[in-house]
């Protein structure tokens, strides 16, 4: 049996998903954590179920991506059943969803779905009533606690049914028939104060909500990189005594176990803990709801610039990896802004270029680390942002306009944080082990053949060879190296830089540290996120992202290094 979850965007469906299944996917409390439909296998009663859970969408117009994404798979692939969610507590716009689903005659449960929020609001749906209006079974659950779960499965067993109820085709009467509904069906008692209200007077106050933002955005970068560093010395030694005891065995297999491979992936591990941290820190903002509030406050921002508030989100969850970042912008309508979003995404410091900030601000700025790399960061978006503008201007004119919806603050529930934190951190663990691993061997052949003096290596002739083009920064062969190789993945800049034992203090200044952290920030996006862009935009788009990241980045590392030189 194949059943689609539907529902309006942070309804729930991932988490309920989640119950159903036993699986593990990833929920965020703001509009748009799936974007791409996701399937999950369970067995009830010993009866196969697949669940297919599709990205939230506000209606079947097929406007944006996500929106298309469901609706193409509910023609095409005509599931038997539809567990059409929907939040207790708004009911009018989610039954504005449902009564379109209607038109498809395929039977349907309504799931009522985060009815202990409801509850505290004081709304009560009487759900015997809704149920005999629409002509499908309604069961209420509590998803987060796994209330209501078994009915729901009792219902899923017995197939659901095709609604009943008669509603025009167009969307007026559809409008209509919801609220008609909602007047029948839904009971306010005013109970207690909603903190939700409470909160959002101080978060999004009109001259306080911005300064919190940046506080927030502050509190995030300290907590990655002070509280890590103990942690990152700590791995640091143990790799480097790994290291040093194999390579000095003598052999060329020791060698290029302990000097390339070893060296290597311990370069890049030893930043576990800073992006670990980061990404605990994107997920409490992502699951708190505070994120919706960043685009809330945000949105006048992006609009000078020629975005949406839909845009903050890819923005942000562009800090942890660009990949997914680059796929969030599915939310987006309009697809000037859309590409736009995209394009600029790069520019915005994903977790693998800060182990080149953690490495070089330590040695550079001991005392200021984290306020530097807060500064890279903020550099990054800032780049992102006229770029934008100027894209916007010259190759994606247009006007744009979109609804933001806000959701309820909840405190995070450990299980979710662990489940994004973990996924996230998993994919840079398989990195280490697969790309890492792999440029470790590439990098401990260039430098140790024909000749094992790095000078005389390929490595050698091959940073020399391209250091002309960087000879205005005025870099040594190794970071010119170290910056080609790291095209495949950020965090090959490091290892490089290990596997050299480049005496970076000694053949390096300041202001050339400065302009090779900036040049790390803006050039080029990894493999990955473009193989990503590509995907979402094409050949075209993706070449330009190329030229035009490597342009901006060699014109702004020029300058910061020239500008830090006077200084
Ligand atoms: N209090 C409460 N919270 C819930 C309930 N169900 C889900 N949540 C929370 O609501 C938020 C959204 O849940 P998701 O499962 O990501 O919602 P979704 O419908 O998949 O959202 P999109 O993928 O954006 O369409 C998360 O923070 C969940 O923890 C519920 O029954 N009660
Ligand atoms: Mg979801």
């Amino acid at each position: 049996m194949k059943i689609a979850m539907v529902g309006n965007p942070n309804v729930g469906k991932t988490a309920l998903l989640n119950v159903l299944t036993g699986g593990n996917f990833e929920v965020g409390n703001f509009p748009g954590t799936t974007v791409e439909k996701k399937e999950g296998k369970a067995k009830i009663d010993g009866r196969e179920v697949v669940f297919v859970d599709l990205p939230g969408i506000y209606s079947l117009e097929a406007y944006s991506l996500d929106e298309k994404v469901a609706k193409d798979f509910l023609t095409n692939e005509k599931p038997d059943l539809i567990l059409n969610v929907v939040n207790a507590s708004n009911l009018e716009r989610n039954l504005y969803l449902t009564l379109q689903l209607v038109d498809f005659k395929i039977p349907m449960i309504l799931v009522l779905n985060m009815v202990d929020e409801a509850e505290k609001k004081g709304i009560k749906v009487d759900a015997d009533k809704l149920s005999k209006i629409l002509g499908v079974p309604v069961v209420k659950t509590v998803a987060v606690k796994g209330i209501g779960i078994k009915e729901l499965k009792r219902e899923i067993l017995k197939g659901g049914s095709v609604p009943k109820i008669e509603v025009g085709g167009d969307l007026r009467s559809k409008l209509e028939t919801a609220e008609k509904i909602v007047k029948e069906v839904v009971k306010i008692e005013r109970t207690r104060v909603d903190l939700t209200e409470v909160f959002d007077e101080v978060f999004m106050d009109r001259h306080l909500g911005i300064p919190i933002f940046i506080a927030f955005m502050w509190m995030m970068f300290t907590f990655t990189y002070t509280v890590a560093t103990p942690l990152t010395n700590l791995i640091a030694s143990v790799f480097s005594i790994l290291s040093e005891s194999i390579s000095s065995m003598n052999g060329i297999l020791f060698s290029l176990i302990g000097k390339g491979i070893i060296k290597g992936v311990g370069s890049v591990l030893v930043f576990l803990p800073n992006i670990a941290f980061l990404f605990i820190a994107l997920a409490l903002l992502e699951l708190s709801g505070y994120m919706s509030r960043a685009v809330y406050l945000m949105d006048g921002i992006m609009t000078a610039f020629g975005l949406t508030g839909r845009s903050v989100i890819p923005l942000i969850i562009g800090f942890g990896c660009n990949v997914p970042a680059v796929m969030a912008t599915r939310t987006i309508e309009d697809d000037k802004v859309r590409i736009a979003t995209i394009l600029v995404n790069p520019f915005i410091s994903c977790s693998a270029r800060l182990p080149i900030y953690v490495l070089f601000a330590g040695i550079f700025f001991p005392t200021i680390g984290s306020a530097v790399i807060m500064g890279l960061y903020a550099f990054g978006v800032v780049v992102a942002l006229i770029s934008a503008l100027i894209f916007r201007k010259v190759l994606l004119r247009g006007e744009a306009e979109y609804i933001i919806e806000l959701p309820p603050y909840r405190i995070p529930n450990w299980k979710d944080v662990w489940i994004l934190t973990w996924n996230r951190t998993k994919h840079f663990l398989q990195k280490a082990g697969t790309v890492i691993l792999a440029m470790s061997v590439v990098i401990w052949f260039l430098t140790n053949f024909p000749n094992p003096s790095i000078d005389k290596s390929y490595a050698g002739m091959l940073g020399r060879l391209l250091q002309p083009l960087f000879a205005p920064m005025g870099w040594n062969w190794q970071f010119v190296l170290a910056i080609l190789m790291g095209f495949v993945a950020k965090e090959v800049v490091v290892e490089t830089l290990g596997i050299l034992n480049t005496p970076i203090a000694k053949i390096m200044t300041m202001p050339q540290a400065l302009a090779f952290m900036v040049f790390s920030l803006l050039y080029m996006p990894c493999l990955a996120t473009l193989a990503t862009i590509k995907a979402e935009t094409g050949w075209k788009w993706t070449i330009f992202a190329v030229v035009y990241s490597f342009a901006v980045a060699y014109v702004l590392a020029l300058t910061v290094g020239v500008v830090a030189r006077l200084i």
